[in-house]
């Protein structure tokens, strides 16, 4: 187990636990049996959550492992992902019922039914068609939260063809590497987007990184912010143009259960970011699954809304397809918390009495920094449900949570998964569990998850090690695009012996044998609850002529969880480490990878600490970063380098 924070320290002594209401209880979704009955026959269990959908022809067998790691769900069901998440609900005359109440970052809105998004999706489909595109192709999306950008992820869907979406604060270096990974075909953006109350660019964005990308024939442009854009010729179409002339008519073909969905590449170790490869039935039964009993979601009734980005994956399975798989009124908000006010999402709570809110704790941290008498301003009473995501809460943000949104009453559902579990994995169940600050607890009915140690023995209660995932799971990642091998040696290599999944979590069973995640325990760092490696800033630093080496670590951050800290080492002639110099390195990486990826501070250092075989000690610079006494340095090269490092920053240099 590598050492841990003392944060995370304090995190486990928490005792309080939260039981659900009676009332709540006898309403919600989940029941506790629910339990004992995945337990009894999980592939059972897993056959009957995949009713819950629309198949054009039943799987044949629900779960084959015979080509371990690889997993197929539901062999041999067809479906269309886009027809479950639109048509049906049209079908059974909820054509009327809002799906998406969008309010944009200006104050401008739009509801969406959905008939209307059914037609608006067929539309869209026809338009990709026109373009030639068929199923198994792939299209690069990189937007912001305007309704298009979920359109075109299901008009994708619905023709088999595999999105990638790109975050829309990526860099073009960033873009490119992501379109040249995955050869796709076309790529769908906008003009620009608003952020914090101005218009800024997209498409430039978009241009700069397609340069000379030879896969890429056709770019699609959703006007948005209206402001003008270099049109290249015979490349790039306006959306408007292609898509409204085409028939709202499109007949949804159904594909088979292992179908490809999407692509949506994450940070891992490296700095070559995964193509993380999500397929089609089991990924959506454990999306409509989880999305339904985790936030005990009833169609036609909530209002739910989740604040994540369609470019994460949060986005992907708790925005586009769990909550449209089951009908969901929600709200999709463009913009930034704090624009105009400090009130926006609770002044949208109020207008559109959201029930079901699902977060991250970073910006519950920032809420709390803006004052409890923000929330107070504004009537939050039809909330009943809230969700958190993305890193571990620490019990003071979530108590803050339940008192100031949840009026001491709403659950809170403490979820904990990634990229590659697809949907939800470790959480309570609101109206089951009793609740407690900081640990998500059990893994849900149907999921397997255990704490181990190095050799991959469960540890016992009050225990620690590494969090695995030792059955699999409807939901799972199929592999890593292009590179079986990196699937393999990433997730299932390290407990080979057991065929376990590492999740590259360190998790503890407190006395009760409830889970406790307790942070990444390789070289990804957690900012805001997003993921980045260590590694990539590392060498969007070296790229800046005036660095010679530098390293990187994630530091302890009381809003945004870990902030990004860089010691580098400058090159002989680049003798100035002043602030001018550490701002052009912060903005060099922005660039480079995103304005997400810029450090909260950069140290100029004359040596970095190093083992005997050369690997740089990250530990011991977590310990500057945080300001503590620097731990055991006898593995060192040279012992000397600490100290070097620690005076050389005190005296300013
Ligand atoms: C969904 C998502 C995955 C990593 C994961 C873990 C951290 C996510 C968490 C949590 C503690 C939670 N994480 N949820 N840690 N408690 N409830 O965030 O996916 O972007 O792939 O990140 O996030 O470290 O391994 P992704």
């Amino acid at each position: 187990m590598t050492e841990q924070s003392p944060a995370l320290d304090n995190l486990l002594t928490e005792s309080r636990t939260f039981p659900p209401s009676e009332a709540f209880s006898a309403q919600a979704n989940a029941t506790a049996d629910f339990y004992a009955e995945a337990d009894a026959d999980r592939e059972a269990f897993w056959a009957k959550q995949a009713e819950r959908l629309h198949w054009e022809t039943k799987w044949s067998q629900v779960l084959d492992w015979t080509n371990a790691p690889v997993a197929k769900w539901f062999v041999g069901g067809k479906l269309n992902v886009a027809y479950n998440c639109v048509d049906r609900h049209v079908d059974s005359g909820h054509g009327d019922q809002v799906a998406i109440h969008w309010v944009g970052e200006p104050g401008d809105s739009r509801d969406i039914t959905y008939a209307q998004l059914k037609d608006e999706v067929s539309q869209a489909a026809n338009a990709l068609e026109s373009l030639g595109l068929k199923a198994g192709d792939r299209v690069a999306i990189q937007m912001p939260m305007v309704p298009e950008a979920i359109v075109a992820m299901l008009a994708c869907a619905r023709i088999g063809v595999l999105h990638s979406v790109v975050f829309g604060g990526f860099s073009p270096t960033a873009l490119r590497s992501r379109v040249d990974d995955q050869a796709a075909r076309i790529v769908i953006t906008t003009d620009g987007q608003y952020r914090r109350g101005k218009a800024a660019p997209m498409k430039a964005n978009v241009d700069e990184a397609l340069e000379g990308a030879e896969s890429v024939e056709k770019v699609i442009v959703v006007r948005r912010t209206g402001e003008e854009v270099p049109i290249t010729e015979g490349r790039d179409i306006w959306w408007h143009e292609l898509v409204d002339g085409q028939s709202a008519e499109h007949a949804p073909q159904a594909f088979d259960s292992e179908h490809p969905l999407f692509i949506l590449y994450t940070s891992g170790t490296t700095g070559k970011p995964k193509g993380i490869l999500h397929t089609s039935g089991g990924y959506l039964t454990q999306a409509a699954y989880t999305h339904h009993n985790v936030f005990d979601h009833k169609a036609g009734e909530d209002v739910y809304w989740c604040t994540a980005d369609i470019g994460w994956i949060t986005g992907h399975t708790y925005i586009v397809y769990g909550p449209l798989a089951n009908r969901t009124t929600q709200v999709v908000y463009e913009g930034t918390p704090n624009t105009p006010h400090e009130g926006r999402h609770w002044e949208i709570v109020q207008q559109h009495k959201v029930s079901i809110y699902y977060t991250a704790p970073t910006l519950i941290r920032t809420f709390m920094k803006w004052g409890n008498e923000i929330p107070q301003k504004y009537d939050l009473s039809s909330l009943r449900v809230l969700g958190s995501v993305g890193e571990p809460i620490n019990p003071e943000a979530w108590i803050w949570y339940r008192e100031n949104i949840g009026a001491n009453a709403a659950p809170i559902v403490d979820t904990w998964w990634q990229t590659e579990t697809g949907g939800i994995m470790i959480s309570p169940l609101p109206g089951v569990t009793a609740t407690k600050p900081g640990s998500a607890q059990k893994a849900l009915p149907g999921i397997s998850a255990k704490v181990v140690d190095d050799q991959g023995v469960e540890v016992g209660k009050g225990g620690g090690g590494y969090l695995v995932l030792d059955k699999p799971w409807p939901g799972m990642l199929r592999g890593i695009w292009g590179d079986e091998q990196r699937f393999r040696e990433t997730y299932w290599s390290r407990f080979a012996d057991q065929g376990f999944y590492f999740a590259g979590d360190g998790a503890k069973y407190d006395a009760d044998g409830d889970v406790w995640l307790l942070g990444r325990v390789d070289d990804v760092m957690n900012v805001s609850g997003h993921r980045i490696s260590t590694t990539e800033v590392e060498s969007a630093l070296v790229s800046h002529p005036t660095v010679a080496e530098a390293a990187v670590v994630g530091a302890t951050d009381p809003t945004t969880g870990q902030g990004i800290v860089a010691f580098v080492i400058l090159r002989g002639n680049a003798v100035d480490g002043g602030d001018e110099a550490v701002q052009e390195l912060r903005n060099h990486v922005a660039k480079e990878i995103g304005p997400i990826a810029k450090p909260r501070q950069i140290l100029v250092v004359q040596e970095l600490p190093k083992t005997r075989s050369g690997k740089i000690m990250r530990r011991l610079l977590r310990d500057v970063a945080e300001n503590r006494q620097v731990g055991d340095v006898t593995t060192l090269a040279d012992s000397s380098v600490m100290d070097l490092i620690s005076s050389g920053l005190k005296s300013g240099k």
